[in-house]
């Protein structure tokens, strides 16, 4: 029996860490089409996606544009000054509601996902080469989780420890359509994507290649 054929069923939920939470195929493929439409929308502007450039002057090999606030290494404006001196596109309430249902989703507390209140998105394309190095986000005064959505192409996720960049970490699969959540212990853990996998996605989803990463974040910065 060639057992590369079937593939395993994907267990419900698996926290990786305390406060992290992978919830694989979380989001149907109706949602999926959804969020490629609106990251469509969001790349055209009124900021364009761009490659976000680094003050040690290297640039970054995924694409990135936000809603809400806009995220420039290493702090967030209203209005994207590395870029085109536009305000970026407003954080949508259904948005919001997303995250808290992804919240509720993770962490099986309704309390705490009514608390939840994301006020930026960070929106990443990866092609086939790109990656993401090791960090952490902590250039969010709050330390509410985070809410990370995944479309299109596979991705090894690297989920580390607070203290640094070596181990101990996981390497986790990211999937379309899978859900991942970091708060409490783990709000400041080490995370990157050392890994894309080209041609794993469905196109069904609006995404012919590639991988689109959304996190919603609160600023604490306010509305
Ligand atoms: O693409 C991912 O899954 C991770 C994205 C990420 O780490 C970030 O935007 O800070």
């Amino acid at each position: 029996m060639n057992e590369g054929l079937f593939r395993l069923p994907r267990p419900e939920r698996v926290e990786v860490a305390p406060g992290a939470v992978h919830v694989p195929g979380w989001l149907p493929l109706e949602r999926q089409q959804e969020l490629v439409a609106a990251c469509r929308e969001w790349a055209r502007g009124p900021v364009p996606i761009r490659r976000t450039e680094l003050p040690g002057g290297g640039v970054m090999s995924v694409r990135t544009v936000c809603v809400g606030w806009h995220w420039q290494p290493y702090r967030y404006t209203r209005v994207a000054d590395d870029v085109n001196g536009l305000p970026v596109a407003q954080f949508p309430d259904w948005l919001g509601e997303l995250g808290r249902s992804a919240v509720a989703a993770a962490y099986g507390d309704d309390d705490a996902a009514a608390r939840y209140s994301p006020d930026t998105a960070l929106i990443n394309f990866y092609d086939d080469s790109a990656r993401m190095g090791l960090h952490q986000d902590k250039d969010e005064k709050s330390d509410a989780p985070v809410v990370s959505l995944s479309i299109g192409d596979s991705c090894v996720f690297r989920f580390g420890n607070t203290e640094n960049r070596g181990r101990p970490y996981t390497d986790v699969e990211l999937v379309s359509g899978d859900l991942f959540v970091f708060g409490g212990p783990s709000r400041f853990a080490y995370h990157g994507v050392p890994k894309v996998l080209p041609g794993t996605g469905e196109p069904a989803t609006g995404m012919a290649r590639g991988r689109l990463n959304i996190t919603l974040r609160d600023t604490g910065l306010g509305r």
